[in-house]
């Protein structure tokens, strides 16, 4: 190849590059996860949540993840949740998943709760660590719940979101108290990105599976 022509595939080849960067960046500031509000106001407030298995459908039909139903009744996939502040928030998530267990048993506790946390109506004070299939954990506000799995052999179990009360499910439902105004961040401590190594990929560090952040307006 001549000089001009190198020169051409050099500079063909910076462009490209260029331009696959320039999208990459568009494309990352112009998607907007969804944020869901709570129902109710201040001092009081009420977030529903689901945790499912796997998704179902695309981007990433086989991941583990949280939704959240919006204050019309529809479950969006989204983590992103916003609460009011000074207020008492109060958390029902079924949880569709099978248990993974949790590494360190500290997190089989409840952190950060206002009053009793039930599971199917039952109040109960700790969770058994090796039963959890994920937790609710604010670290910021020291809030973290485990959430007891269904059963591995439990019948009618739920694949694709957003799951029904027909389907295999545990009921768990806390209250945690907001503060002063601010974005923080909450997650899932339970490694249970099945297929990722260490069980914290994929799903575990991703918005909108879960991780998400919780806007206190
Ligand atoms: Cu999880």
């Amino acid at each position: 190849m001549n000089r001009a022509g190198r020169v051409l595939a050099v500079s063909a080849g910076i462009a490209f590059a260029a331009a696959l960067t320039a999208y990459y960046i568009v494309s990352y500031l112009m998607m907007t996860p969804p944020s869901v509000a709570a129902s109710g106001s201040a001092p009081r407030a009420r977030l529903t949540l689901q945790t499912v298995a796997s998704l179902g459908f695309k981007p990433h039909p086989d991941w583990v993840s949280y939704l959240a139903k919006n204050p019309q009744g529809k479950w969006v996939h989204g983590t992103i949740l916003k609460v009011p502040a000074h207020s008492l928030v109060t958390v029902t998530i079924y949880q569709y998943d099978t248990a993974t267990g949790l590494r360190n048993p500290f997190w089989g506790g409840f952190h950060g709760t206002v009053g009793p946390v039930t599971v199917n109506g039952k109040a109960i004070k700790t969770l058994d660590p090796s039963l959890a299939s994920h937790t609710f954990a604010i670290p910021d506000l020291g809030v973290s719940v485990p959430l007891k799995g269904v059963a591995d052999k439990a019948p009618n179990q739920c694949s694709v979101a957003p799951c029904t009360l027909a389907e295999a499910h545990n009921t768990i439902v806390f209250t945690f108290r907001t503060g002063k105004r601010g974005t923080f961040r909450w997650q899932c401590f339970v490694p249970c990105a099945a297929g990722f190594i260490l069980g914290f990929g994929g799903p575990m560090q991703s918005l909108g599976y879960m991780d998400g952040l919780l806007e206190v307006v």
